[in-house]
């Protein structure tokens, strides 16, 4: 039986009406993929429902936060009790610090936190710092690799911007990225040639320790190493931006999982438990060069505030209960294991290539390997976008976009496996009629 779609359409058509283009955030129009985004009217663990309640088995997971499912019973206890007691003061309360110590103690790099309320912002909030810190212009930062929508690295940035096909924005000044420098992901020889030319100038690296939003890209074999070694060198600051893979591909992230420690790390995503957070920490001598303590300004009305740290101090408790990880890589690689089945199943086993992190992972429309940019806008879009409409058709909701990850939560079961794999059977095989014909 087709899905209804009636309500999701009007609620649409009234959207555009007044918001741009239907959504506050542009990947969420389908644009890339076509037709008719589903409105959402509840989600609970695992599952969402649209408006015309069909229920999907969700592994969008907001973009990364509900790594425990949606509406987890204590985050949403813990929130319900702050905002009781008033949602925002604009005034320092032990929640933050609670959060910040929570943090800290995950991440040994972070000895100091200051909390944002985007991923944008804490990202342009790093760079400023290190900008700050260091005395030096320059920023690398890997093309394909997506940091938020700050002016500065709007610069063959991936995610949405890749998705919608405008990498580099208008509306970016010239001058405002004069002194962004561009490396492919996963070339350690391209940063050092640029460390040789600028040196004295670069006052950091930006890197996604996993490249989550050209599709999962995992670092090369030293990469991440050498990367480092270059910082010091160079009296350059290492920056991971761990909006993504934060408590996520770890409790530790990516800094644990690979071992190498940056000099500051930005945070978002996970850290709020859904409700708007970022952060960016690292190590105190640094981060002291923040207002009030130091020169370099930052502020944020809503920065710290009682929800938003309510929600991550109960999700951070949730995720550091023993054998949270282990559980979790356990479902994604059953579930990596099925959907390489139905791709084989459907003749596709040398036309797509899978790539998994922990419980962020994705399935590219190319033979594979991805270790780059260049790599993975070699994608056969028509191929995927006739995977993405079968799934969702199957009630198995994907971000609508090559270029994202797929994320599985504490909440999937292996029976979500088990339909998942069900429905990706048929969604291979409209991939491969459609290989070749965008
Ligand atoms: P926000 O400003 O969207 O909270 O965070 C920006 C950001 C920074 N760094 C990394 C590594 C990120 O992945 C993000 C945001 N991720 C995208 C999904 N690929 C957000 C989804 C969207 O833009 O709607």
């Amino acid at each position: 039986m087709a899905r209804r779609e009636d309500k999701s359409k009007a609620a649409f058509e009234r959207a555009k009406q007044v918001l741009v283009g239907g959504v506050n955030s542009p990947v969420r129009a389908y644009g890339a993929v076509g037709g008719l985004p589903p409105f959402i009217a509840k989600a609970s663990g695992e599952k969402l429902t649209d408006l015309d309640g069909n229920e999907y088995i969700d592994y969008v997971g907001t973009w990364g936060p509900a790594v425990l499912g949606h509406a987890h019973p204590k985050v949403v206890e813990a929130v319900c009790r702050a905002v009781r007691r008033g949602a925002s003061f604009g005034a320092p309360t032990e929640a933050e610090t609670l959060l910040a110590e929570k943090i800290a103690a995950a991440l040994p790099s972070c000895q100091k936190v200051r909390f944002t309320s985007s991923g944008t912002e804490a990202v342009m909030t790093a760079v400023r710092l290190a900008r700050g810190a260091t005395g030096r212009n320059k920023i690398v930062k890997f093309v394909g690799g997506y940091h938020g929508h700050a002016d500065a690295l709007l610069v063959r940035a991936g995610s949405g911007a890749t998705t919608l096909g405008t990498p580099s924005s208008p509306g970016v000044p010239p001058a405002a990225t004069a002194d962004t420098l561009l490396a492919p992901y996963n070339d350690a020889h391209a940063t050092a040639r640029l460390f040789s030319e600028y040196a004295a100038d670069i006052a950091a690296v930006l890197v996604e320790p996993v490249a989550g939003n050209m599709g999962v890209i995992p670092p090369a074999e030293g990469f991440l190493r050498a990367l480092r070694e270059q910082c010091t060198r160079h009296g350059a600051l290492l920056i991971f931006d761990e909006v993504m893979t934060g408590f996520r591909v770890a409790l530790g992230g990516a800094q644990e999982l690979y071992g190498v420690q940056p000099d500051l790390t930005t945070l978002g995503k996970i850290i709020g438990g859904g409700l708007p957070v970022g952060a960016v920490a690292g190590r105190a001598e640094i981060m002291d060069h923040l207002a009030p303590v130091g020169p370099v300004y930052q502020a944020g009305t809503l920065s710290g505030n009682p929800a938003a740290m309510a929600a991550g101090l109960a999700t951070l408790d949730l995720l550091a209960q023993p054998g949270f990880y282990e559980t979790l890589e356990k479902t994604s690689a059953a579930l990596e294991s099925a959907l390489r089945q139905a791709a084989a199943d459907a003749g596709l086993a040398e036309r797509v290539c899978f790539q998994r992190v922990g419980s962020m992972m994705c399935c590219f429309f190319t033979p594979g390997p991805v270790r780059n940019y260049d790599d993975a806008t070699a994608c056969d879009l028509a191929a995927f976008n006739a995977y993405f409409h079968a799934m969702l058709q199957g009630g198995v909701y994907l971000a609508p976009s090559q270029f994202e990850a797929m994320f599985v939560s504490a909440a999937h079961t292996a029976e979500d496996v088990a339909a998942t794999a069900r429905v990706a059977q048929a969604a291979f095989r409209a991939a491969a009629d459609a290989f070749g014909k965008a």
